[in-house]
Order: structure tokens, then C-alpha cells, then sequence
């Protein structure tokens, strides 16, 4: 694989995008955090509860944008829209998992208070279904999730060949590429409005990356960090296909090439990146859980994307979502029922 070109496609956007720290951040008033809803594995839920997300999901695609960001049509777009125009800053920087943990949220408080959904945001354990030992295994892809009844995630794309241009980092063992056909996301009920490819939902299944990158070896590596900086740095690893992590699991090997959860700013437009994000979420929330005195005070990691010998952030680094959601501090963020989150597993 081309480590540099990945690099470089990363080190360019950087210098081009804007920061994601507002001048002047917005702290949220403080608010209680009651009956907070617990977020299931898609498979441990109900099918009534499934089909009830998926109704939410649906709902917020016809539900009008808030966000003010041009070409974010309905309130989908709008978290899709956030993540993209924040990513270059929000990806190899220590605030990466918080940031995620606060994107997702919002968007399971959207589910929940604008489209009626009672329960909490579903997660996928892809570590449940990688078969580490058998590469090219397609059988690793489940049909209990990414199937392709109504009430499920739709499976593999149509099978597209990248061309070159397409293709820069050189990823091979894509299966698929084009629109998915079955699942509740199909062309009929579903669009994909924001970012640079608008239409159809894609995803493209690259088993190899799949199977060696969702291996419950590396969650068990993650989960033995001792501190939240080895965490932040674990969960991510580096930008390239040699060296397996977690995050690059439900991206590429779902998205491969030419899917939609492969394309790193617009990925959110795939629903099941809410999945994907709730499953690094849970591992981040398990991992706090073995010492929670320290790991609910404790941050570290870059500001600046891979600057691993700069300035690190602190607790009172402030992120924000726009106006999806108000400035949260870093500390904040630590905790699932805060107040400004309220969820738990
Ligand atoms: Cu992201």
C-alpha cells in the first residue's frame, strides 16, 4: 500500500481546512442526566425496536436541515455535513474519540427527540463476526446486520472496478463499489445529498481488511492501554492499510474504494457509521469503566493532527457540532451522563 500518498492526502487537507475550535466557545448549562437510554448491539435488540430505529433514521431524511450548511438538505445531511467540514481536524488528534462520542450522541438525541425513537443508539460488534484466520472470508460480513430485509442495513454494492484515479492509495480485494440494492438505504428511500458523490448509498466489502482489522485481538489491545493518550494513539494507529486498526474496520472494509464509509469526510452518510462509531464508542466507555476515577478526569493526545511531540489537549479543550449542538469541554465529554451526553451500555 502507499503510505505516502495517504499521508499526503491527509497532511494537504490540513493545511486548507478550518480549525475546529471556536474563538469563543459556548459552554452548555449544566442539566441533569436521567433514565439515560442503553444503547444495545443491534442483535441484542427486539425486532420491533429495530424496526423502530430505523423508522427514526428514515424520519430524520425527511426532516428539515438545521445546520445552515449549504447543500445539507434534511437533518441526516446535517451530521454528515458537520463531520465533513471538521475533518481534518478531527481525526489523529487526541479529541478524535470525543469528538466521535459527541457526534454520535447528537444524533442519537436528533432519533430520539425528533423522530419519536425510544431506545438508545444501536452499535455494531464487527469484533462478534471478523474471521482473523480466513482473509477472503465473505461469511464475515452478517446478514443479521447488513441484511436485506426492510428493516436492515442493506448489504455489498454493485461490483464496480475503480479506475486508477479512483483508486489512489492503491486498495485491492474490493468486492463491490456501487449502489446497494437491498436493506432499508435502497435508492428508492434513501439519498445520499451531501458530499462530492450525491446519489445512492455505496459500500464496497474488502473481506481481507475486514477480517484482519475487526480481529477481537485489537479490541483486547485497546482495552489494555494504561492511559488515555496510549488509547487515543491505539485506536487509530497510523494512516495506512499495512498496519490493521480497529477504526479502519467498519471504513474499509465495509467502504473499501468506492463505498461511502470509505470516503473519510463523508462517511457519516452511510447510516450504519452511527454503528460502527457506537462499537468504538462502547470500547472507549469499557475501557474508562476498568478505573473510572482516573478515566473520567484524564485526556491526552494532539491538537494537531499527528503533532505527537506538540501541544496535547486538556479537559478544557473545547469542541463543538455548529449548531447541532452546543461547545462541549473535553472533560465533558468523558463522562455518558454528564448531562451534556446522556446514554450508557
Ligand atoms: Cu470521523
Amino acid at each position: 500500500m502507499n503510505n505516502t500518498s495517504l499521508f499526503m492526502l491527509v497532511a494537504c487537507c490540513l493545511a486548507i481546512w478550518p480549525a475546529v475550535v471556536s474563538a469563543a466557545p459556548r459552554p452548555r448549562p449544566a442539566s441533569e442526566c436521567r433514565n439515560p437510554p442503553q444503547r444495545l448491539e443491534w442483535r441484542q435488540m427486539s425486532e420491533p425496536e429495530q424496526n423502530s430505529y430505523i423508522d427514526a433514521v428514515l424520519c430524520l431524511t425527511m426532516t428539515e436541515s438545521i445546520s445552515g450548511i449549504a447543500r445539507a438538505i434534511n437533518r441526516f445531511d446535517d451530521h454528515q455535513a458537520v463531520h465533513s467540514l471538521q475533518t481534518p481536524n478531527i481525526h489523529w488528534v487526541g479529541h478524535f474519540i470525543l469528538w466521535h462520542r459527541y457526534l454520535v450522541a447528537t444524533y442519537e438525541k436528533a432519533l430520539r427527540e425528533e423522530c419519536g425513537y425510544k431506545g438508545g443508539q444501536p452499535y455494531w460488534d464487527w469484533s462478534l463476526d471478523a474471521r482473523p484466520d480466513d482473509p477472503t472470508s465473505m461469511a464475515s460480513f452478517p446478514v443479521d446486520v447488513l441484511g436485506p430485509g426492510k428493516y436492515s442495513f442493506g448489504g455489498n454494492g454493485d461490483p464496480v472496478v475503480p479506475t486508477p484515479v479512483q483508486n489512489p492509495l492503491n486498495l485491492t480485494g474490493g468486492t463491490g463499489g456501487g449502489c446497494v440494492r437491498d436493506g432499508a438505504f435502497t435508492p428508492d428511500r434513501f439519498v445520499v445529498n451531501y458530499g462530492p458523490d450525491p446519489g445512492c448509498l455505496k459500500r464496497d466489502f474488502v473481506p481481507w481488511i475486514f477480517n484482519s482489522f475487526a480481529d477481537p485481538k485489537l479490541v483486547q489491545e485497546l482495552l489494555d492501554q494504561p492511559d488515555y493518550t496510549s488509547f487515543a494513539r491505539t485506536i487509530e494507529k497510523v494512516p495506512t492499510f499495512d498496519t490493521p486498526n480497529i477504526h479502519g474496520s467498519g471504513h474499509f472494509g465495509v467502504g473499501g474504494v468506492l463505498g461511502t464509509m470509505g470516503n473519510a469526510e463523508n462517511s457519516p452518510g452511510d447510516p450504519l457509521f452511527y454503528l460502527h462509531h457506537g462499537n468504538l464508542d462502547r470500547i472507549l466507555w469499557t475501557w474508562q469503566q476498568q478505573d473510572l476515577e482516573t478515566r473520567l478526569n484524564q485526556v491526552g493526545g494532539p491538537v494537531l493532527p499527528m503533532d505527537y511531540g506538540g501541544q496535547n489537549v486538556t479537559l478544557d479543550f473545547t469542541v463543538g457540532l455548529g449548531e447541532l449542538a452546543g461547545d462541549a469541554t473535553l472533560k465533558q465529554l468523558l463522562d455518558t451522563q454528564s448531562g451534556v451526553l446522556c446514554y450508557t451500555y
